[in-house]
């Protein structure tokens, strides 16, 4: 065997065929997040709790109007109001994510054995946020007839971008916490968010911004907010045996 191609087999074997291997065995495990952190379940005597709101402070933005340019018979003929940032006549703002960072143990956290549902309804998704344990399946259900296109965009779970008919239902497992957009290629309007928890210790504010947890055991902890345009907000917070603690999350307008 002439030298030179003696020798490109000996580099093929001893470099690229134990790296095709490799990316085969990658390729293989795809969800290479990070693992999660173990939350222990234990009896709560004396819980404290959090009683809170989530205001909007400053001039409130104009809701977002989205113009319906297909499917006109399902999805409506009307403008159809973004959902991203919603705010009450008091200010308070609907659908923000707060949660506890951190806790390792603390109250049950019943993992339902039926699937979580999102459904697209009227090409809107509903509910607009679903939040889910670790581990858990979510049936995304196409109750329209038209064909939507389920994208989703996330970095540790499994990513999928697939077309639906009416009555079809695409199911996901969920494994690593995470907040993941999911979209619809189709319908530009279309918006919605999965979030994936590892503790029971969270909450989404109602249409008056109010939330509340519960049966949290003594101790000083990290409270998260989250909205999805307007990002995240922290505060410390002192829970005490058997007390309700009170906490105000303020967001102002998105600098442009
Ligand atoms: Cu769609």
């Amino acid at each position: 065997m002439n030298k030179c191609i003696y020798g490109g087999v000996q580099l093929a074997k001893t470099f690229f065929l134990p790296s095709l291997a490799l990316f085969c065995i990658l390729s293989f495990f795809p969800e290479t997040g990070k693992a999660a952190t173990k939350y222990n379940e234990v009896k709560v005597s004396n819980g404290g709790s959090i009683s809170g709101a989530v205001k909007f402070v400053g001039d409130v933005p104009q809701i977002e109007m989205f113009s319906v340019n297909k499917d006109e018979e399902v999805c409506g003929h009307e403008p159809v109001p973004s959902e991203e940032l919603i705010i009450s006549k008091d200010k308070g703002i609907k659908n923000v994510f707060v949660y506890i960072k951190k806790i390792a143990s603390g109250k049950s956290f019943k993992k339902q054995s039926r699937n979580f549902v999102s459904n697209q309804n009227n090409c809107r998704f509903d509910p607009h946020i679903l939040i889910v344990p670790t581990g858990a399946r979510v049936d995304l259900l196409n109750n329209d007839n038209v064909l939507h296109n389920l994208h989703s965009w996330s970095a540790k779970n499994r990513p999928f971008n697939q077309g639906t008919t009416f009555g079809q239902v695409l199911t996901r497992e969920f494994k690593w916490k995470e907040r993941i957009m999911v979209t619809c290629d189709i319908h530009s309007w279309m918006s919605s968010w999965i979030i994936i928890v590892e503790n029971p210790y969270f909450a989404l504010t109602d249409e008056k911004g109010k939330f509340n947890i519960d049966n949290i055991p003594a101790g000083s902890y990290e409270l998260i907010a989250w909205q999805e345009t307007l990002g995240r907000k922290k505060k410390k917070v002192n829970i005490n045996a058997n007390e309700e603690a009170e906490v105000k999350f303020e967001y102002t307008p998105k600098k442009k």
